[in-house]
């Protein structure tokens, strides 16, 4: 029976009276937990032991592109130690755990069961398996003030004893409603400019696989990275592109497409025009100078995160939004969303990275407007629950099957496209319990590749099987006959619906979508790859 749980001060022992009730919910145990502090305080965490011990588990990582494998509590990769604190710190919920111990960030599917958070609200939180199997629940609060006199109600934990499948998804439909999930729209028809063209990409490309596109009923055509003027300009573009995007839209919208538009809303590149101009407008460290959220060399390098605790840079997010919503598009991927949650000072010093994250996201929301399609990425999964209509739950596929160049330890978070069929198949459960899942793009055309075609039909089933959310990545003229024949059969036989696991830990992975159940031969996923599909 677990006992009371633990509060952790940033410096030292904090005392709190702590209230703790149990009901049943879904055949799970719910745990609502508050507290109140004896004295002023920054707390790092809340853990609560559950005196239970898993022997094999999925490592579900923080957000949209972390590590999400079958694996056993002693396979820490102490090498993940070594990687940058940034990349660390974008990867996991404790960036600083790295190498020392696995989590289920969120949420643990293991060998008998399923623990998770039922809402990220005001905490991340992690289910932290020790190298020995002991699992503890932990609730991150970030250094976060909090005072006497108010009571602090922790997001609800839930924990089921059971068939991992079972509880997996029923873990998954409890959350989605505690979150208020948004209600499932019409599956998008559409493709997206990044995995062919990557950051060379212009709108004559832009226009000629619309016409395409549309011509073939994929209507949603998105432009992905490369318009932008700098990371943290998103209503300019750059000198090369020649095409004001107001134009380019309306150039979608005249050939019968939906225009769609890549932002990463919650940086700003060092030197830019945002980080010069609104130095208080960044999260920072503890010297006081601005956090480094990522590195991307791409882009020039240092990339800073916005304090999303302000009302001043709240109102730069919704209404650089609003003004894209007036070039008129009506389709959002936002990405690097992990962004607004950097280990770093805020503004507002009672808000937890989790709350930075969601009000964010909100200010998106309130810009795009509640009809527009928006669609998440590189984001804690739960934080998006209720706001986004999808969410990437995958890295990025790409035009090769293994990784290539990767900081040791994290191989399994490197762009390839095993590392987008694999996390997208053990995330199948979320489909329209928690948003449409997006398990990232198809890649079919047969030049300008190295995928043999069976690793293609790979990536397309298991974007079938896992939400029928088909996203084309590729230059449309390099297609035959065979390849649009293919992607009219993706379209005409893709399924809205929920999916199951049948035993998410077995090396046969066997998902259950509507009249239909797809096996993908795990061990095959992480070097070569068989399928089945068994109608
Ligand atoms: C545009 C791309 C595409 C893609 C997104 C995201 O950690 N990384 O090295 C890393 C590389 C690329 C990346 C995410 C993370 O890709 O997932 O679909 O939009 O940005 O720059």
């Amino acid at each position: 029976m677990p006992t009371e749980p633990h509060i952790h001060g940033i410096n030292g022992s904090v005392t709190a009276n702590f209230a703790v009730r149990r009901s049943v919910v879904q055949g799970g145990t719910r745990w609502d937990i508050s507290f109140r502090v004896t004295q002023t305080s920054h707390i790092d965490r809340v853990s609560l032991d559950l005196h239970d011990h898993v022997s094999r588990f999925i490592e579900n990582g923080f957000q949209s592109w972390s590590a999400v494998r079958v694996t056993t509590p002693d396979d820490v990769k102490s090498a993940r130690a070594e990687a940058p604190r940034w990349f660390r710190r974008q990867m996991m919920a404790d960036g600083d755990d790295a190498g020392r111990r696995l989590s289920g960030d969120t949420y643990l599917v293991h060998d008998h069961g399923t623990i998770g958070f039922l809402a990220a609200r005001e905490t991340f939180g992690r289910i932290v398996v020790d190298p020995a199997g002991d699992v503890r629940a932990e609730w991150l609060f970030d250094g976060a003030l909090v005072t006497p006199g108010i009571t602090y109600t922790l997001d609800p934990l839930w924990v089921a004893t059971g068939d991992p499948g079972a509880t997996y998804s029923a873990y998954a439909a409890v959350s989605g409603r505690e979150m208020s999930a948004r209600a499932p729209r019409p599956l998008p028809r559409a493709w997206c400019s990044w995995y062919h063209y990557f950051g060379d990409v212009s709108p004559a490309d832009i226009r000629e696989n619309a016409r395409l596109a549309v011509d073939h009923g994929v209507t949603v055509i998105q432009i992905d990275d490369g318009w932008q003027k700098a990371i943290g300009e998103w209503t300019t573009v750059n000198d090369a592109w020649s095409t004001p995007m107001a134009e380019l839209a309306s150039d979608i919208t005249a050939v019968g497409g939906t225009p769609g538009i890549w932002t990463a809303p919650f940086l700003a590149i060092d030197n830019g025009s945002v980080a010069t101009a609104h130095p208080e407008w960044l999260v920072t460290n503890d010297d006081g100078r601005p956090t480094t959220a990522l590195v991307h060399e791409g882009w020039g390098g240092k990339v800073f995160a916005l304090d999303t605790t302000r009302p001043d840079v709240l109102h730069h997010i919704s209404s650089t939004f609003a003004t894209l919503r007036e070039h008129g598009f009506t389709y959002f991927k936002i990405d690097f969303l992990h962004a607004a949650a950097a280990v770093g000072h805020r503004a507002d010093r009672t808000a937890t990275r989790a709350r930075a994250l969601r009000q964010g996201l909100a200010a998106v929301r309130a810009g795009i407007g509640d009809d527009a399609y928006l669609v998440g990425c590189g984001c804690p999964l739960l934080s998006g629950v209720g706001i986004v209509d999808a969410m990437r739950v995958s890295m990025d596929v790409a035009p090769y099957w293994v990784p290539r160049g990767f900081f040791e330890g994290f191989e399994d978070v490197a762009v390839a496209a095993r590392n987008a069929v694999g996390p997208s198949a053990l995330r199948a459960p979320l489909h329209q319990r928690w948003f449409t899942l997006d398990p990232d793009c198809v890649l079919l055309r047969p030049t300008d590749t190295e995928l043999t075609p069976e690793q293609r039909v790979v990536i397309a089933e298991t974007a079938r099987a896992t939400s029928g959310f088909i996203v084309l990545s590729d230059r449309l003229s390099t297609y035959g006959d065979d390849e649009w024949r293919y992607v009219n059969e993706l379209l005409s036989t893709s399924r809205d619906g929920e999916r199951d696991l049948v035993d998410p830990l077995a090396a046969n992975l066997r998902i259950h979508w509507p009249d239909h159940e797809t096996t993908l031969n795990w061990v095959d996923v992480w070097s070569r790859t068989t399928l089945r599909d068994a109608p």
